[in-house]
């Protein structure tokens, strides 16, 4: 039985050593206990997923989300790194690190280079080994991974005014991209591509609708352009120098007329690259999870880097249905997806 509940009323560490508990007794499947069982759940991937406040979301971060909701202590100078899932999430991991670390760690002896970006930058509602304690003991300034829609970003986080870098991506090639990592994670279990085009189309699928956590993003990048910067995939493949200089200048640490001139952000550029990372053992050897049943290799996470693979797994028909429904879904907005 979830205790999830309890939890909450605790006062904040006896919370996060039970919540662990809780974290790694919860099943895999549909939790019972509350708060979550009165969600509505639904069945389809892999693992069920229930609705909470118009997300879908696997139970397990649901519950995390809840839990951070009540307990999370954000610092004026955090940065949170938010993706949609599969858009990019390595990557801005791996740059992000790379530019506010850059006058720790010389480039030819680089963290990078001996540890995953993915390992890195710890994700809020993803605890590793459910470990929610973990983020608390890490110096400032600290940089943070998440799927979380902003609308549910605890009221700590949202209110504080650190500073959030979001990637999103075109969603054929983001559905292409989850897809195969749902089939490496799952096995047997995970579902074929139409089904899970089928679904993705109609917002059911972790963490989503896709086009509403992107629309939140860009709403409050355009309220509030010091505080969100949103960023594409495709552009920052199209120019990775131009926004790699603009990572940096958000997140606080420009780089100089010296750097530049040194070519230090072709060095980030470089050191982050899909062809640098994936050429690195420590990246596709060994797995970032191992829980139970649960494995997550860590060459999951670096499969292709490319813009447009959608056309290797769905025909043009259903590209052009998905660019339907997700233009339909943005009408009016202005973001263009
Ligand atoms: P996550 O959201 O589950 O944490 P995320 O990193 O966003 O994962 O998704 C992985 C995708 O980013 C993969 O895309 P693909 O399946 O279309 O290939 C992966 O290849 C891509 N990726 C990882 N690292 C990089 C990188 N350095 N540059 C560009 N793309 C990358």
């Amino acid at each position: 039985m979830w205790r999830v509940e309890k939890v909450l009323r605790l006062e904040h560490s006896k919370a996060a050593e039970l919540w662990h508990t809780a974290w790694r007794e919860a099943p895999n499947s549909h939790g019972t206990g509350d708060p979550l069982s009165k969600l509505p759940t639904r069945e389809g991937w892999a693992q069920p997923l229930v609705l909470y406040k118009n997300y879908r979301l696997r139970p397990r971060f649901a519950a995390t989300i809840m839990h951070l909701q009540n307990t999370f202590e954000p610092r004026h100078d955090d940065i949170v790194l938010a993706t949609n899932p599969k858009c990019g999430t390595t990557w801005i991991k791996a740059l992000a690190f790379t530019i506010t670390n850059r006058f720790r760690y010389e480039f030819g002896n680089h963290p990078l280079l001996f540890r995953h970006p993915q390992e890195v930058v710890p994700f809020l509602e993803i605890p590793r080994d459910g470990d929610m304690t973990y983020v608390e003991t890490l110096p400032s300034l600290r940089l943070l991974a998440t799927h979380m829609p902003l609308s549910l970003f605890p009221d700590s986080l949202a209110s504080c005014g650190c500073r959030t870098v979001y990637v999103c991506r075109d969603s054929k090639d983001a559905l292409v991209s989850w897809w195969h990592f749902d089939k490496m994670v799952h096995r047997e279990h995970s579902v074929d591509f139409e089904a899970a085009f089928n679904m993705f189309s109609e917002g059911f699928t972790n963490y989503r609708p896709f086009w509403e956590h992107c629309l939140e993003y860009r709403r409050e990048s355009i309220a509030c352009p010091n505080r969100i910067l949103f960023l594409k995939y495709e552009d920052m493949m199209s120019e990775p120098v131009k926004y790699v200089i603009r990572l940096a200048t958000f997140l606080g640490v420009p780089f100089s007329n010296k750097e530049e001139e040194d070519g230090i952000p072709e060095e980030v550029v470089r050191l982050c690259s899909f062809d640098k990372l994936s050429s690195l053992d420590t990246n596709q050897t060994g797995d970032l999870i191992r829980r139970g049943n649960l494995i997550v290799e860590k060459s999951a996470f670096i499969r292709k880097g490319k813009v447009g693979d959608w056309v290797n797994h769905m025909s043009q028909e259903m590209g052009r249905k998905l660019d339907w429904i997700v233009e339909e879904k943005l009408k009016g907005t202005g973001l263009v997806l």
